[in-house]
């Protein structure tokens, strides 16, 4: 495979385990492909060309011994036997991201956990040391902020990353849809979190409020891809969320009029309707961040 598409604009992920970047990749691609779970599994970089190749991913690997096996990848079982693999050095994937216009690869790093994995903390150091990205995107667990692990990689981009290159970083602030809004004001949260990053000395950063799974079940069902149970059980509580209580992740989002022919899909016992999806995926915050994105990497080009 044609691998000139390294000269594209890169976007490292980075987070402390169990943030949610596996689920940020999947809910921009519309599917599950990157596994995503509360085990700290993602042991390699993979990096994911956006691309066109049809309905479902190409998945690359590179073998120590230099080889490059490239296969359609249609479940995620593929990444997560390759993920184990110890001959395999590096994971590259090429598909089609949604709502982003623009080339970019999006690197995932390992999520660094220093109890559970220091092998993890590494690779995610060495990756952006070794390779300027050109933009960082920092996602925090909104459910646990200001845990040694992530103050400690803060740290340490602020030391050994802005100090020294000229990265931008912006943050997503995850998993606000586990919060209570009629007990917590969440422009309050992000308050909170902002001044928790200057006093780390974060300056003149963008901050995304954001909810990557609900934004990624209601992409999942507007396209008709496969649910867990779990995942169904989630997609009703989300909906529920998002539409019935009228919940959004912040108060500032622009939600625009969904125009086209309105429809009804009925899954699993349940009727939704797409015009309520297309509001409540804009109202979990991705668009915001994928508009950053566009219009970013617009000006590069
Ligand atoms: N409530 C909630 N849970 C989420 C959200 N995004 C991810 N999670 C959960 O957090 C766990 C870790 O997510 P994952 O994407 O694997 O995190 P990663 O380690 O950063 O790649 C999984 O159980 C996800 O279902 C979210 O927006 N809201
Ligand atoms: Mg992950």
């Amino acid at each position: 495979m044609n691998l000139t598409w390294i000269k594209v604009p890169q976007i490292a992920l980075c987070a402390t385990m169990s943030a949610g970047k596996s689920t940020l990749i999947n809910a921009l691609l519309g599917n599950s492909y990157i596994p995503s779970s509360n085990f700290s599994c993602t042991a390699k970089i993979i990096s994911l060309l956006n691309y066109s190749v049809g309905d479902d991913l190409i998945a690359c690997k590179l073998t120590t011994d230099g080889k490059i096996t490239e296969i359609p990848m249609r479940s995620y079982k593929t990444l997560r036997d390759w993920n184990n693999d110890m001959e395999i050095s590096q994971i590259y994937l090429v598909g089609e991201l949604m709502n982003i216009f623009v080339p970019i690869v999006l690197n995932d790093t390992p999520g660094t956990n220093s109890a559970d994995n220091v092998e993890h903390i590494k690779i995610t150091q060495n990756f952006l040391k070794e390779y300027v990205s050109n933009l960082i995107i920092f996602v925090i667990n909104a459910e646990a902020i200001g845990t040694i692990d992530e103050k400690n990689l803060l740290i340490w981009l602020n030391a050994e990353i802005f100090e020294k290159y000229s990265v931008e970083i912006i943050f997503a602030v995850n998993k606000l849809d586990s919060f209570d809004s009629e007990r917590e004001d969440i422009s309050e949260v992000i308050s909170g979190i902002k001044k928790y990053l200057s006093e780390l000395g974060f300056q003149n950063f963008n901050i995304f409020p954001i909810s990557t799974e609900a934004a990624l079940l209601f992409r999942k069902l507007i396209k008709r891809k496969k649910f867990t149970r779990l995942e169904n059980i989630r997609l009703k509580f989300l909906y529920d969320r998002f539409i019935e209580d009228d919940f959004q992740v912040s108060k500032d989002l622009k939600i625009l009029p969904f125009t086209g022919e309105d429809e009804i899909i009925s899954f699993r016992d349940e009727n939704y309707k797409i015009s309520d999806l297309y509001k409540a995926i804009q109202k979990t915050g991705i668009c915001e961040l994928e508009n950053f994105i566009n219009n970013k990497f617009r000006e590069v080009r």
